[in-house]
């Protein structure tokens, strides 16, 4: 029987992915870069859901267990679903991220670097210490800071972290695959993991678009936020740099869609998940995530007064 395996098309998701699907038989790898509108659709076989799912409704998982078995690994804001649903945040536990769990669960050791990519890639530095020490001592020449913001822009594990999202934001979901592909096949051998065109022609590609954004952001109070278009999916990494470059502000980065804004949001200081229910109030919009991390999705016809609202916010 098939197994499907959605995964998240970001270094979390793909990270989980390479590592629970190494050993796998008769895999089927389906890469989801839109996870607010995940819902999944399968022919036959057993489903497995990874660093994702923890919207779906116990209607949904329903759906699929007429087909087969289900298992969610998650560690997103959930309600518990009917089935087999691991997420540290159902048990009070720190919302480690899924290629962590992953490793945890399924991993071998050899493996360790790839969960820390997904650790980095999710903002999870001060959730892992002791596996990340472990890390460390095993591979120095990947890990050498200690601060997220600069493991994250200048080590070699943090790079990975920016190279598998800048290839799925240039290459869609088939660069999600290769991704997860090229993962596993440098499993012994993660300093060439980025010895490779692709993912660093995707990167520099990315890093162009970003500081050419970057140049627009406008600053008031203790909030930074800028509004752009551009035909390549940039806004998560222009709200990561914005955030570390100031990084006592709210952020807010807005790229416009067609008739709508998507949103990247960042702070320590409000919870995100009440500043965008506040922020969009009566207005076409939603959206949600972390508390320190969000995406939300509003009207461009509803903007203005979205913007004005988050401005305005304390
Ligand atoms: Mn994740």
């Amino acid at each position: 029987m098939i197994t499907n395996l959605f995964f998240h098309g970001d270094a979390d998701g793909c990270c989980a992915a390479a590592i629970a699907s190494l050993d796998m038989e008769d895999v089927k790898l389906i890469p989801v870069l839109d996870a607010a509108n995940f819902k999944p659709k399968i022919r036959t076989g057993d489903t497995i859901i990874l660093d994702l799912g923890s919207q779906l409704t116990p209607a949904d998982i329903r759906e699929l267990q007429k087909k087969g078995n289900v298992l969610v690994i998650d560690h997103h804001v959930s309600k518990r679903l009917p089935c087999p649903h691991i997420n540290p945040r159902l048990s009070g536990d720190k919302p480690l991220p899924a290629a962590f769990l992953a490793y945890k669960m399924v991993g071998k050791k050899s493996m360790a670097w790839i969960g820390a990519v997904g650790l980095i890639g999710d903002w999870g530095v001060k959730l892992a210490p002791t596996f990340l020490k472990k890390v460390r001592s095993r591979w120095p020449s990947l890990l050498k800071h200690v601060t997220q913001e600069e493991i994250y822009f200048e080590d070699k594990i943090g790079t990975m972290a920016r190279a598998i999202d800048a290839t799925v934001s240039v290459h869609g979901e088939k660069g999600a695959l290769y991704v997860v592909k090229r993962l596993q096949k440098n499993i012994d051998s993660p300093s060439r993991f980025l010895d490779d065109k692709k993912l660093l022609s995707s990167l520099k590609r990315i890093e162009k678009e970003v500081a050419k954004v970057l140049k627009k952001v406008e600053h008031h109070r203790d909030k930074s936020y800028v509004e752009f278009s551009s035909k390549l999916p940039v806004k998560s990494a222009v709200a990561q740099k914005l955030k570390a470059e100031h990084k006592y502000k709210t952020i807010m980065v807005s790229q416009k869609r067609g008739r709508r804004y998507r949103l990247s949001l960042r702070s320590d200081k409000y919870d995100l998940n009440g500043l965008i229910s506040h922020c969009g109030r009566g207005l076409d919009a939603y959206g949600g995530g972390h508390d320190k991390a969000a995406g939300a999705s509003v009207a461009a016809s509803d903007y203005k007064t979205f913007k004005e609202r988050f401005l305005k916010y304390e």
